[in-house]
């Protein structure tokens, strides 16, 4: 790669259900995932976060920093640093979040968390982000968004 964009990534859970979105457009248009997106010149990671949780779900939540992961693709020059942060509250208003079910068990009829239908990473690491991890992660890329190697460190939160 040639040079490095940050990136912010926020997952909001409450009990045993977790809200995603559905990305209509742009850079993983038509998958499931937390909310976020480019951290600004002039923003930390968390005011990132907390705009971008804001301006895409309309909601507000005291978000806590819980990993690091770093992204390469042979498709493109640029990598990306993605802070990911979750929160157990929020408030404000849902409209197209949408809430699944996080054990096996499933809650009040909703579906499983769509994996098939998010970044192929997302499952190597939402374990660690559910299980109480703070993890850092680096995941390459090959063609067509499969994945190629991945590494991960964790430690309790
Ligand atoms: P614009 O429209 O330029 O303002 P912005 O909302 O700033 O876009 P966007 O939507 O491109 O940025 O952000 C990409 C989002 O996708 C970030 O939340 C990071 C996340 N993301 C990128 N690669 C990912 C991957 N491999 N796995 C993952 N999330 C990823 O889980
Ligand atoms: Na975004
Ligand atoms: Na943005």
């Amino acid at each position: 790669f040639e040079s490095v964009r940050l990136y912010t990534n926020a997952f909001i859970r409450q009990d045993e259900k977790l809200l995603l979105g559905y990305k209509k457009r742009g850079f993983g248009k038509d998958l499931f995932n937390g909310f976020g997106g480019k951290v600004d010149v002039g923003e930390t990671p968390l005011e990132a976060a907390i705009r971008e949780l804001e301006e895409e779900a309309g909601i507000t939540a005291p978000l806590e920093h819980c990993g690091t992961l770093f992204f390469t693709s042979t498709d493109s020059k640029e990598a990306a640093y993605i802070e990911v942060f979750y929160a157990e509250q929020f408030s404000g208003t849902e409209m197209r979040p949408q809430w699944f079910a996080i054990s096996s068990a499933k809650e009040q009829g909703l579906d499983p968390i769509p994996f098939d239908k998010m970044w192929e990473d997302d499952r190597l690491w939402m374990r660690l982000l559910l299980g109480g991890c703070h993890f850092v992660g680096r995941v390459d890329f090959g063609p067509d968004a499969h994945l190629q190697k991945w590494w991960f460190g964790v430690r309790p939160r």
